[in-house]
C-alpha cells in the first residue's frame, strides 16, 4: 500500500510541529503549504533531514501554490494568525476568515476527497466557514479544541490527584471560548468519577472548580506567557491524534467541533461534543444527557459560537 498524503495547510507554530509528529508517528508522506514562500520548504527539510536518527521513512515537501495539497487524504489547517496579549479568539475573526475562504477554495479544487481538520481560530465558526467554502460534507470536516482542552484538563486533574495521566479521562463540551463546559460529571480516573473522588476525600469541591476555571483559561495562561504567539505543541498532538483515528479507522471517542443537525437542540452550527472518528470522518455524535446546570453552561457558550457566527455573516455576504 502506498502511503497517506496529510496536507499541513499554514506552515508556522503549529504547522511545523504538525508536520515533525506525524512523521515521527509515520501516518504518511508530508507536505506542508504558507503563504509565506520558503518556510514550507525549509521546515520540510529540516523535519526530513531528522528522519535518519529518528527513524522514520517519510517524504516531506513544502509549497505555496496549492496545487501541493492535490490528493491528500488528510489536510490540518492552521493558517491565519494567532493571539497576542490581551486578544480575545475572537479578534481574529475578520483576518482569519479572509484567509479560510481561500483555503476553502484551494481544498474544493485539489482534494475534495480530504477529511480536514480545522484549528484556526476563532475554531467553531472558522470550521463552519471553511466547510461553506470548500463544499465538503459536514461529516468529513472537524474543528480541533475539545481535544486539547479536555488534555489540559486531563493534565491538570492527574497533577492535582497525583496519578498518571494516562488513567484521567474527562471530556470539555461546547464552544472553544472562556465558557467552554468542562464536564466533572464525565471525568473519571480510571472509571471513577470525579464527584466520587471528592466525597471519598481525594480532593475537594473547590480545588476542582479551580481546575475546571483554569483550564477554560488554558490557552490564555499560555498566550500570557509567551507573549509573542499561542500554545502549538499541545494544539498539535491533539489534531495528530484525530488525523490518526481517522487514518486508521480507530473510531476512538473523541471531543470535536462537529456539525450538529438537531443533536443537543442546536442545528447548523459547529460545536465541541463527543463524537466517533472512524474511516468516514464523523461516524456518529455522542448525545451524552446534560442537568440543568450544565445544559445551561451549554447553552451560554453555544449563544457565544451563534453570536460569533452572525458577526461573521455581516463581515463576509458569501457566507
Ligand atoms: O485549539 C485550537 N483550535 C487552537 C487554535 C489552539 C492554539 C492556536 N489556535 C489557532 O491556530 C491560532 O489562534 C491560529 O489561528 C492558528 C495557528 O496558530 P500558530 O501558532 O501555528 O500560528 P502561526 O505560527 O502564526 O502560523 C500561522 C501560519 C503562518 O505561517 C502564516 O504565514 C500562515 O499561517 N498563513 C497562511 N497560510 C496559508 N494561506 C494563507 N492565506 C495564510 N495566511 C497566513
Amino acid at each position: 500500500m502506498s502511503r497517506r498524503k496529510i496536507a499541513l495547510v499554514g506552515a508556522g507554530n503549529i504547522g511545523g510541529t504538525l508536520a515533525h509528529l506525524a512523521g515521527l508517528k509515520e501516518l504518511g508522506d508530508i507536505v506542508l503549504f504558507d503563504i509565506v514562500d520558503g518556510v514550507p520548504q525549509g521546515k520540510a527539510l529540516d523535519i526530513a533531514q531528522s528522519s535518519p536518527v529518528a527513524g522514520f521513512d517519510a517524504k516531506l515537501t513544502g509549497g505555496s501554490d496549492y496545487s501541493a495539497i492535490k490528493g491528500a487524504d488528510v489536510i490540518i489547517v492552521t493558517a491565519g494568525v494567532p493571539r497576542q496579549p490581551g486578544m480575545s479568539r475572537d479578534d481574529l475573526l475578520s483576518v482569519n476568515l479572509g484567509v479560510i475562504a481561500k483555503v476553502g477554495a484551494g481544498i474544493k479544487r485539489y482534494a475534495p476527497s480530504a477529511f480536514v481538520i480545522c484549528i484556526t481560530n476563532p475554531l467553531d465558526v472558522m470550521v463552519w466557514a471553511l466547510q461553506k467554502a470548500s463544499g465538503l460534507p459536514t461529516q468529513r470536516i472537524v474543528g480541533m479544541a475539545g481535544m486539547l482542552d479536555s488534555s489540559r484538563f486531563r493534565y491538570f486533574l492527574a497533577e492535582e490527584l497525583n496519578v498518571s495521566v494516562e488513567d484521567v479521562s474527562a471530556f470539555v463540551l461546547g464552544g472553544h471560548g472562556d465558557d467552554m463546559v468542562p464536564s466533572v460529571r464525565y471525568s473519571t480516573v480510571a472509571g471513577v468519577p470525579l464527584p466520587d473522588l471528592v466525597a471519598m476525600g481525594w480532593t475537594t469541591q473547590a480545588r476542582i472548580d479551580a481546575i475546571v476555571e483554569r483550564t477554560r483559561k488554558g490557552g490564555g495562561e499560555i498566550v500570557g506567557l509567551l507573549k509573542t504567539g499561542s500554545a502549538y505543541y499541545a494544539p498539535a498532538t491533539a489534531a495528530i491524534a484525530m488525523a490518526e483515528s481517522y487514518l486508521k479507522d480507530k473510531r476512538r471517542v473523541m471531543p470535536c467541533a462537529a456539525y450538529l443537525s438537531g443533536q443537543y437542540g442546536v442545528n447548523g452550527l459547529y460545536v465541541g461534543v463527543p463524537v466517533v472518528i472512524g474511516a468516514n470522518g464523523v461516524e456518529r455524535v455522542m448525545e451524552i444527557k446534560l442537568d440543568a446546570a450544565e445544559r445551561a453552561m451549554f447553552e451560554k457558550s453555544v449563544a457565544s459560537v451563534r453570536a460569533l457566527l452572525e458577526a461573521a455573516k455581516a463581515l463576509d455576504p458569501a457566507f
